[in-house]
């Protein structure tokens, strides 16, 4: 009997990769889509008709109860959220009802109907935020910068209450930024690597950006997605931080970015624009995933100057002439 298991957010960067890994590795998938005037499935096209999609949205208590009703999921990758740091002060409330309250809907689905299902809850390093040390580790403390922050920082206790309240076997993944040629158009990496190309082509003079000396740790989604995975499949469920060790500017990114395309001056082609400066800001990034290697097996292989060339790639295929 195959296992099942319900992705939530099956539409974004990694819901894609997560459902390709799973159904290679012989799951019944399904998927958790919210409705739209006009479907965003370009992700999961390739798979699209092994997935079985049901409707719902994590602001909807009766969907996601009907989701995992049907789906009957072994495992839970909870993915689905307003991922965009930047939106999030411009939409606290939907962020937090997503992102916060969402998590709780569908941790007490599962204690409902699959108390013994094992849920994997998309944690991040923007937990982190305003840091307490470099690098940081599962026992930094937290400190949040934005609603998205806040609302995830709130998820992030209410898997581990449930772990230690009904014995829930829910793990908290703390991933730093990773990235691929299927990141949304408005995340640094994707609004670089896609403008340069456009420039590289002759289609755009200049790109517009915001704070150039922000870091991040940025590693490649696949890979990122298998550690949501391994988690998953330890005996106990526990929090992991998942990084590369690295971490580099919004500046030397760009620059990168220009070079692999051979342009040198590529100040030419960038201009600053303060509504892209955050009301607070992470400054700087940088995650220690030694736990995630001793228990998991897992490590980062494709570090930022690969992935730079991954998505200037991407970019330039999809361009065209
Ligand atoms: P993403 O590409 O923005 O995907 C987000 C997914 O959530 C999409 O499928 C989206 O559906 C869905 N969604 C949004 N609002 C929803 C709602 N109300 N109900 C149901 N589904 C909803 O994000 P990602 O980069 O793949 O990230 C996956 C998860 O990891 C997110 O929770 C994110 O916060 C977290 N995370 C990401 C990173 C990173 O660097 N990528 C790092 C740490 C944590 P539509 O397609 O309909 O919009
Ligand atoms: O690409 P970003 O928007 O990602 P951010 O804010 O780090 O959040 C991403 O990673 C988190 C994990 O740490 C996830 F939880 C979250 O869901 C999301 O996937 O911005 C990266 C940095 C920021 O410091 C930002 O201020 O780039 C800086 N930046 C400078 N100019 C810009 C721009 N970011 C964007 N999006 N657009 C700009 O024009």
């Amino acid at each position: 009997m195959p296992k099942s298991t319900l992705i939530t957010g099956c539409t974004g960067q990694d819901g894609s990769f997560l459902a390709e890994l799973l159904l290679l590795k012989g799951y019944t998938v399904y998927g958790l889509v919210r409705r739209l005037s006009s479907p965003n499935v370009t992700n999961i096209e390739q798979v699209r008709d092994r997935i079985h999609l049901l409707d719902g949205d994590m602001t909807d208590q009766s969907s996601i109860l009907t989701a995992v009703k049907e789906s009957k999921p072994d495992e839970i990758y909870n993915l689905a959220a307003q991922s965009f740091v930047a939106t999030s002060f411009r939409q606290p409330v939907l962020t937090a009802d997503v992102d916060g309250l969402g998590v709780i809907r569908l941790l007490e689905a599962a204690k409902e109907l699959v108390p013994d299902a094992r849920i994997y809850q998309a944690s991040t390093s923007e937990l982190f935020g305003l840091v307490k040390e470099t690098p940081q580790n599962e026992h930094t403390p937290f400190h949040p910068r934005s609603p998205y922050g806040v609302a995830k920082l709130f998820a992030f206790w209410a898997c581990a209450n449930y772990r230690e309240a009904y014995g829930m076997h829910v793990s908290n993944g703390i991933l730093f930024n990773h990235e691929s040629e299927r990141r949304g158009l408005e995340f640094l990496t994707r609004k670089v690597t896609h403008g340069v190309a456009r420039i590289a082509k002759g289609k755009w003079d200049h790109i517009e950006l915001g704070n150039m000396e922000a870091k991040r740790d940025w590693g490649y989604a696949p890979e990122y997605v298998e550690a949501m995975w391994r988690m998953l499949q330890q005996p106990k469920p526990d929090d992991y931080v998942i990084a590369t060790g690295e971490s580099h500017s919004v500046r030397e990114f760009v620059e990168l970015a220009f070079r692999e395309v051979g342009i040198e001056d590529w100040e030419t082609y960038v201009r600053t624009d303060p509504k892209h400066i955050r009301p607070a800001e992470v400054y700087t990034l940088c995650g220690d995933s030694s736990k995630a290697k001793r228990i998991l097996g897992w490590q980062a292989k494709t570090k930022m100057p690969q992935l730079v060339k991954i998505m200037v790639k991407a970019d330039l295929e999809r361009v065209g002439a």
